[in-house]
């Protein structure tokens, strides 16, 4: 199995959104792992991840907070640098789109394409979606929405450069044709053929005059860069393309794998070769775009996060309460590669008592208890061989082969799924040998020595199964291969799982704890049901406190005149009636007495008063408001009152006894 000596892999630049979830550590999450393990192939491996920080949304966002954008993202960097640490994923760089080196590099690559012809400027009509930073045509438009989150589209006209893609489609369908694993897994070929490259491609948008936040055009500063050009290029700049020192790049380029979540598919597989075509750079080896998270049937995401239920989904916390092991090994082992995947706690929580603590630390826990107590902790050696151990070694000696094949294929659940056959194998094989009945006939040697023949067996298995676990799980298996005596920072590489029987008898073997303690799943979800739901309760407060603070900003500065004042007109009124209206919890129907009128008003008071409690009140009524029904009833006006910042509400009255029909001014 001859193996290239690089291997660079790469994650998508992260939005620096902050609302960061279990959903989005899954990329950067394999990324480690495949990082890891090419480097236990032996290959020296580049590792980049980053943050996409520029555009409309951001200069938004950051506006709004009051703070400039680099003031905004700074800290949602730091956040998931934070998490990355949590995680143990070890990148080589962190790229970031602010990043001067990236900046200098983009406005390079943009004037280069300009001066090849690749990049020409022209008009650019079409509806624009700012959350979302896409540009839509009329026909993609979904009931004149965004067509990808439902929200209100503006059309907007303006001078751009445009990348000619449209020249492109013939070349990118060759390279698929060509290299049938460019990218992955097979159906997004498919999609991508099918839906954008057989109906022919347009040229794209890559620069905008009305988005500020973004790297000038360097010959002409009035453009940003928009999207494309700026976020994809970060996989070469990140290795010195068009810098001085272009040792990395020539090292480690093209990349053996950009790794990306499938709704950023079409900018990979496409957008991105055609750029590298039109710069005459080579191509990325592989893309693949795996599936999602989902909570329910949503994806796991960042502007819907009020649809999560009541899972916790805050990475901090889960690597907190379970370890970055139990959260790594989930999103690994859980999701079928390629495949969207449903997340919930009671999944995460079954998969790390059963597999985790049931599996692998009850063959941990139990292997070494035996071998200090029968063997005072001395690990015995290895005599001969009956068949049911052949058939243990034999499972043994197969799971390289079976994991470098499943890794090959990008399939960490089906690598996982291999090392843990061993793993419960080795547990079958406990069950097999008996080794307490062994135990019990001490005086008979033949016992003792079939007794340590099992202990042997079972104690390389473990080691083979830790040091096969190491790119997965940073932690757990060098505390396994501790108790059995092994530093596990010097195992670099795989050659010790070719064979069994590395293991010197004579060694120490410690009594190992529990490596993964079990968890009360009913008890844990009750703590994390109630963890949530008041968590949830909290921020229900504080936005509805901040909404209420902002009404007030904004009302403020909104000035209005006397003569607008006094098309208001405000009188008392006497409450005669009051009643609840039907399957509307916040209404009550009034009839309210104002001078020599009596007229019907709906108001959404119930919450705070009973209609035992309003009727003789007096309350002060808009009198001119356009009526309105309200639940089928015709509403003839409005009553007053004051709202505090938890939604309490009080009704606006008279200091003095008033009579009804009394203007108020
Ligand atoms: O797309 N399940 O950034 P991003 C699985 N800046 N993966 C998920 C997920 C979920 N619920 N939610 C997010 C961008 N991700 C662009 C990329 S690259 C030149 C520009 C994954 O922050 C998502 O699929 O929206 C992607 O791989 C990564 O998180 C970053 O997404």
């Amino acid at each position: 199995m001859e193996q290239k000596k690089t291997y660079y892999i790469t994650t998508p630049i992260y939005y620096p959104s902050g609302n960061w979830h279990i959903g989005h550590t899954y990329t950067t999450v394999i990324c480690d792992t495949f990082a890891r393990y090419h480097k236990m192939l032996g290959q020296d491996v580049f590792f980049l991840t980053g943050t996409d920080e520029h555009g409309q949304k951001i200069e938004d966002k950051a506006k709004a907070k009051g703070v400039t954008p680099k003031e905004f993202i700074d800290p949602l960097v730091n956040e998931l640098k934070e998490i990355w640490k949590l995680l143990d994923v070890k990148y080589d760089r962190f790229i970031r789109t602010t990043d001067e080196d990236h900046v200098k590099a983009v406005q390079k690559i943009f004037r280069k394409l300009y001066d090849k012809g690749e990049i020409y400027k022209s008009t650019y009509e079409g509806w624009y979606c700012t959350p979302c930073e896409s540009f839509w045509t009329k026909t993609q438009l979904k009931d004149g929405k965004c067509p990808d989150c439902g929200r209100e589209v503006k059309l907007e006209k303006e001078e751009s450069y445009f990348f000619r893609l449209s020249a492109y489609a013939g070349r990118i369908l060759k390279l698929y044709e060509d290299n049938p694993d460019f990218l992955k897994p097979k159906s997004r070929m498919n999609e991508m053929i099918n839906n954008f490259l057989k109906p022919g491609l347009q040229d794209l948008c890559v620069s905008r005059t009305s988005v500020k936040w973004g790297i000038p055009v360097d010959f002409d500063p009035s453009h940003t860069v928009y999207v494309w050009i700026d976020a994809l290029t970060n996989y070469i700049n990140a290795l010195g393309y068009t810098s001085d020192d272009e040792t990395l790049f020539n090292k480690y380029w093209p990349a053996d794998l950009h790794m990306t979540g499938k709704e950023i598919i079409r900018f990979h597989a496409i957008i991105w070769p055609a750029i590298l075509m039109a710069l005459d750079l080579p191509l990325p080896k592989q893309v693949y775009g795996h599936g999602w998270l989902l909570i329910g049937g949503d994806k796991l995401s960042k502007s819907k996060t009020d649809k999560i239920s009541t899972e916790l989904t805050d990475p901090h916390e889960l690597v907190e309460r379970y370890g970055c092991d139990a959260i790594r090994y989930f999103l690994l082992r859980e999701i079928p590669f390629g495949s969207d995947g449903v997340y919930t706690n009671e999944s995460l929580l079954n998969r790390i008592n059963g597999d985790l603590a049931n599996d692998l630390g009850n063959l941990v826990s139990r292997t070494t208890a035996m071998i200090n107590q029968y063997f005072g902790g001395v690990l015995p050696s290895q005599g001969e061989l009956e068949e049911v151990d052949k058939n243990l070694i034999a499972a043994a000696n197969g799971v390289y082969d079976k994991v470098y094949k499943a890794m090959e294929a990008l399939d960490c659940p089906t690598a996982l799924t291999e090392i843990f056959r061993l793993v419960q194998r080795a547990n079958k094989y406990i069950d097999e040998t008996t080794p307490w009945t062994l135990a019990k006939d001490k005086e008979n040697s033949a016992s003792v020595s079939r007794l340590g023949t099992v202990l042997y067996n079972l104690a390389e298995c473990i080691r083979i199964s830790a040091v096969m676990l190491k790119p997965f799980l940073p932690e757990c298996p060098n505390k396994i291969l501790a108790f059995l005596g092994i530093d596990g920072e010097n195992v670099k590489d795989f050659e010790s799982v070719k064979t069994f029987g590395v293991l010197p008898a004579g060694t120490a073997i410690e009594k190992a704890q529990p490596v993964f303690p079990r968890i009360d799943v009913k008890k844990e979800l009750a703590d994390i049901e109630k963890l949530v739901l008041s968590r949830k309760e909290k921020e229900a407060k504080t936005q509805k406190a901040e909404s209420s603070e902002n009404k007030k900003e904004e009302v403020a500065p909104a000035q209005i005149t006397i003569d607008d004042f006094a098309k208001v007109k405000l009188e008392t009124g006497k409450v005669l009636t009051a009643e609840k209206v039907e399957k509307a919890d916040k209404l009550l129907k009034l009839t309210v007495k104002t001078g020599d009128r009596v007229r019907t008003i709906v108001s959404g008071i119930a919450k705070s008063y009973s209609p035992e409690e309003m009727v003789g009140r007096t309350v002060v009524v808009v009198i001119n408001l356009v009526p309105c029904k309200l639940r089928g009833i015709l509403s003839e006006g409005m009553i007053l009152c004051a709202e505090d910042k938890n939604g309490k509400l009080s009704l606006v009255t008279t200091s003095e006894e008033t009579e009804d029909g009394a203007e108020v001014r």
